[in-house]
């Protein structure tokens, strides 16, 4: 029998948790052979849910479920934790301007950063879902100076997934004849959805759309999702975004083959991103670790795209540096 692997999720009590650990729980995230250990991490007021959540867990009597622990304690959290799923984060409320929300973030993603660094396992992998992911994720690797900073990723695969499933059902093909699709930059509406290197059963994409439907409706669609859902549903996306989490967990430990996807990952300054930021490149995964697709042409509507939300990440550092959170 195979040694457990740890796996912590903290906002264990909020909506995408709750769908996150029935997947985690059942050998979707690292296979149907991999013992889990559960930790459940949560702040006081969502404590109670998480313990609910907990209670469910074990009523689903998995048979890779070694423990489930609920705890608000982000020492014992991390302590050997292999993944680490961030997805509890500080939403926007009422008249907070966007330096309130960094500090606010920065208040919980260094110490946790830091929890990670001092207990991890050596082999930990990190996935910020929690906003601003991108830059959160800056922050809890900066805390965590003996975990490599490939370590350290956030979730654009969401973005990723819903841009495939939009053009799949524009050319009324299955998702799985799309490949090359290339979500850039940060984890908000400035995110690019690139079709340009796409294929669908072989063929460009760009041979299949007009410029028009990919500037006036393919990418603001795809950017506003997030509000269609909200508007829809009355609550932001929980299933898809666990369902995301797991597809980037699951393809970083697994391999991707040839495929590609996309994931924040820390710029090594591919395509003009500086160094060190947090930036979703089109990605494939071999040997447990992300590498960047390399040597892509960017054509001049990409490359204005890219700048405009790689200037906004700029933004994030400089101001999460400023707050000395960085
Ligand atoms: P919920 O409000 O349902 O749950 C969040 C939970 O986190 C709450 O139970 C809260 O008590 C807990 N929490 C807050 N601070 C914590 C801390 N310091 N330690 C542990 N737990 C803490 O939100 P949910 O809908 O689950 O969304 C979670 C985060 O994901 C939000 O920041 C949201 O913006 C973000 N998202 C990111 C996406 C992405 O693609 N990267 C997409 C989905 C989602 O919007």
């Amino acid at each position: 029998t195979r040694t457990p692997v740890t796996v912590t999720v903290t906002g264990a009590g909020g909506q995408i948790g709750y769908a996150l650990l029935f997947r985690a729980a059942s050998g979707q995230l690292l296979g149907h052979d991999v013992p889990v250990n559960l930790r459940l991490l949560e702040i006081p007021q969502g404590r109670a849910a998480a313990e609910g959540t907990a209670l469910e867990l074990q009523d689903g009597a998995f048979p890779l479920v070694s423990s489930i622990t609920v705890t608000e304690d982000a020492t014992a959290a991390f302590d050997g934790v292999n993944i680490a799923l961030l997805v509890g984060a500080r939403p926007r409320g009422p008249g907070m301007e966007r330096s309130d929300l960094l500090e606010a973030n920065g208040a919980i993603f260094g110490p946790q950063g830091a929890a990670i660094n001092t207990g991890a396992a050596s082999d930990v992998r990190v996935l910020v879902v929690g906003n601003p992911a991108n830059t959160n994720a800056l922050i809890a690797s900066a805390h965590a100076p003996d975990v490599p900073a490939e370590r350290f990723t956030a979730m654009t695969r969401l973005d990723h997934n819903r841009a495939v499933a939009q053009l799949a059902a524009k050319l009324g093909v299955p998702v799985s004849a799309i490949d090359g699709l290339i979500v850039w930059g940060n984890h908000s509406a400035s995110q690019y959805p690139d079709i340009s290197h796409a294929t669908v059963h072989g063929r460009p994409v760009t041979e299949l759309v007009d410029e028009d439907w990919l500037a006036h409706e393919f990418i603001p669609r795809v950017a506003k999702r997030g509000a269609e859902i909200i508007e829809v549903r009355g609550s932001s996306s929980a299933a898809s975004a666990a369902s995301a989490a797991i597809d980037h967990v699951h393809d970083w430990v697994s391999g991707t083959g040839e495929r590609w996807t996309s994931a924040g990952v820390v710029s090594d300054g591919s395509y003009g991103v500086p160094e060190g930021l947090v930036s979703s490149f089109p990605v494939r995964s071999a040997g447990g670790a992300w590498e960047v697709v390399q040597g892509l042409d960017i054509d001049a509507f990409s490359r204005a795209r890219i700048d405009a939300s790689v200037a906004e990440l700029v933004e994030e550092r400089d101001a999460v540096r400023a707050l000395g959170l960085i």
